[in-house]
Formats: C-alpha cells, sequence, structure tokens
C-alpha cells in the first residue's frame, strides 16, 4: 500500500511494531547493565558514568582527577566517542588505563559495549572505573551501562537554564559538576549558580552539587573528598 493510503490502523500498528523494537532494545540493555554490575560487585569497584553535553569538561575534569589523586585512587576510564581515540590517548598520557569505544554515530554507549571494554580493562586493579559517554545531555541518561550513579556536568558557558530544559539527566544524577568556573570572573559569562542549584535540587533532592574549574582546580577538592568516600565506603 503506498504510503499515502495508510489507515490509521495501519499508523496504529506501525507506532506499536516501533514501541516494541523500542522496549527490546531497553531490555537487551538492561540483561548487559546487570552483567556489568555483577562484574563491577564481584570485585568491589565503583564505576560512574559521566554525562554532558560536548565540550562541557567531561576528559580534562577526568585528567585532572586522575593526575591529583594519583597517589590515592587508581582510576581506570571507559571512553565513549563516534570516532577517535583522542580522548583515551589523553587519559593513557596520565598511565591511566584507558579503553576507547566508538559508537559510529550513535549518540549513547550501550551496557553492551561497556561489558566488551570492561573485560578489557585490569579492573581488579583499580578503585573506580569511570565511563565517559558520548556528548549528549538527552540519550546517554535513557540507557543504564552498570554504573553506581551518573554524574553530569554542565560548563557555564552552557547557560543556567540546563536543568529546566534537559530535566532527565538531571532528575538522574548522583552529582553535578558545575564546569570552568573560571570563566565567571570578570562576568566573562553570565551565569546564575544559584539558580542551577535550585532547579537541579527541585528535579532531585538528593543531587550533590560542586562547582569547579578543572582549569585552574578551584573547588575540586570537594569533588575528590565525595569521590574517596564512596570508593570508601564500597
Ligand atoms: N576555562 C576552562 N576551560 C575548560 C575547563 N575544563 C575544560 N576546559 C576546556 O574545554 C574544552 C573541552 O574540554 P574537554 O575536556 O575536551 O570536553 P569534553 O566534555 O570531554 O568534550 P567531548 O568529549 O568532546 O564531549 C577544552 O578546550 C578544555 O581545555 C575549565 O574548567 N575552564
Ligand atoms: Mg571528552
Amino acid at each position: 500500500m503506498p504510503r499515502w493510503c495508510w489507515t490509521r490502523s495501519n499508523l496504529k500498528e506501525q507506532m506499536m511494531d516501533k514501541v516494541d523494537v523500542g522496549k527490546r532494545i531497553l531490555n537487551a540493555n538492561e540483561t548487559y547493565a546487570m552483567k556489568n554490575r555483577r562484574l563491577l560487585a564481584r570485585y568491589g569497584k565503583r564505576c560512574f558514568n559521566m554525562i554532558s553535553s560536548p565540550g562541557s569538561g567531561k576528559t580534562t575534569l577526568l585528567v585532572r582527577t586522575i593526575r591529583d589523586l594519583a597517589q590515592s585512587l587508581r582510576i581506570g576510564v571507559i571512553e565513549g566517542d563516534l570516532q577517535t581515540d583522542i580522548d583515551a590517548e589523553r587519559i593513557r598520557a596520565t598511565k591511566a588505563p584507558a579503553i576507547q569505544i566508538n559508537t559510529d554515530g550513535a549518540c549513547h554507549l550501550s551496557a553492551s559495549q561497556v561489558n566488551q571494554a570492561l573485560e578489557k580493562l585490569p579492573v581488579e586493579g583499580l578503585d573506580v572505573v569511570f565511563i565517559e559517554n558520548v556528548g549528549n545531555l538527552v540519550c546517554p541518561s535513557a540507557f543504564e551501562l552498570g554504573e553506581d550513579g551518573k554524574i553530569v556536568v554542565l560548563s557555564v558557558a552552557e547557560g543556567d537554564d540546563k536543568p529546566v530544559k534537559y530535566p532527565g539527566i538531571f532528575a538522574k544524577s548522583k552529582v553535578l559538576l558545575v564546569n570552568k568556573i573560571d570563566l565567571l570572573a570578570g562576568s566573562l559569562v553570565d551565569f546564575d549558580l544559584d539558580r542551577v542549584n535550585t532547579d537541579a535540587r527541585r528535579l532531585n533532592k538528593s543531587i550533590e552539587i560542586f562547582p569547579v574549574s578543572a582549569k585552574t582546580g578551584e573547588g575540586m577538592r570537594n569533588w575528590y573528598g565525595w569521590l574517596t568516600d564512596q570508593v570508601r565506603s564500597r
């Protein structure tokens, strides 16, 4: 039947098929997320899924965290990107192990991709595994990877309206890192930190919020304290 001849019931069937496919994808993902959870629990390791828009500073934050905590925490990273291993190379330059996943155009990492990466990472010798998800505030929030928690990064240059405009990821995250606060000096960027705190807490009462600069190191000590407590309490 030509497309323009679809009846209302044809359309409904098509939509239901799409819903079923979507459910099957999410169910398959949940099976792998469970496997990852079990693997990490068997070794007693923490795992955090870092999510943000492209360029908010995820890799820079990870590089600084790895270097500053080198004497106390062994950190490994799973890097998700559409293409290239630029970010994995930046992590490896710190001597921390990093596995790059290229999603070939997909806007998020799946739990099965993370499962394969976990098999290649020396998980036993680490204290914590970070997953740097593909730069995107929306898609990655729908896919559980087996992590202990999501860390959302928002840089001040993106604007203070993001919790309201993209509530899903702020509602689901354990931590909000408000990055690039060095740019607030001299009012180069208009950004109301109080508004972000209020809006993020309205969505998620228990979210921990750390304003930081991965460039200057300002505020990073509070983030390190939270991370170290998480690893110790495992
Ligand atoms: N001023 C300032 N610049 C920063 C800060 N953190 C990161 N940057 C810069 O922001 C740009 C993007 O940083 P990345 O760490 O590559 O960002 P990302 O989120 O990993 O990017 P994708 O992986 O592409 O999504 C780089 O030019 C960094 O030097 C910061 O705290 N302050
Ligand atoms: Mg990156």
